[in-house]
């Protein structure tokens, strides 16, 4: 995974938008942010995701695949609800398997977007309350892998003056004030 802040320049969203500056794992740790990389395995039914799995109490999962064929007529109001800045009242777990993509993190003292580029073997941990969005690259085509909880809190809150009073993102705010 290579994490930098956002160029914040007008164009599509699918470019790299690499302003160059680099963002380190300090700092995504600051805002709550892990990552690993576990090589992709397939044929071993991906074992050592299912360690990490267990040790952070993941009991379920699913695998999305995001392109034009798989989703069909869904797609362009997906790629555009994933793109808007929202958050979840759970972490977001995410395991790349096959292509890449982008996952935009919203870093809360300077709100600027950090942009984590991930391909196969990326797995991330979004803290529950973090503003954030998703994006394709220009190869269009990522196969994800979501794990979560016992009850998994889907909704997607779009960022607004209700989400900066809802619950879990002041919790989440209270975990950036220890740092
Ligand atoms: C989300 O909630 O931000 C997503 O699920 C993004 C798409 S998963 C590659
Ligand atoms: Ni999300």
């Amino acid at each position: 995974m290579r994490a930098y802040y956002f160029d914040d320049l007008p164009g599509d969203q699918r470019l790299p938008h690499d302003s160059g500056k680099i963002v380190s794992d300090e700092t995504l740790d600051s805002i709550g942010v892990l990552h690993w990389h576990i090589p992709v395995n397939e044929a071993d039914g991906h074992q050592a995701v299912d360690l990490v799995a267990k040790e952070r109490n993941y009991k379920n999962r699913d695998i999305i695949v995001i392109t034009k064929e798989s989703l069909g007529d869904e797609y362009e109001t997906k790629i555009k609800n994933f793109y808007k800045e929202h958050m979840h009242e759970d972490e977001e777990i995410r395991y790349i398997v096959e292509g890449s993509g982008f996952f935009d993190v919203r870093e809360h003292a300077t709100e600027s977007w950090i942009r984590c580029h991930m391909s196969a073997g990326d797995l991330m941990v979004l803290p529950a309350g973090i503003y954030h969005r998703f994006s394709l690259d220009e190869k269009n085509r990522v196969r994800t892998m979501r794990l979560f909880k016992d009850e998994p809190k889907w909704i997607a809150y779009n960022r607004g003056s209700e989400t900066d009073e809802n619950p879990y993102r002041l919790d989440y705010l209270k975990t950036l004030a220890v740092h």
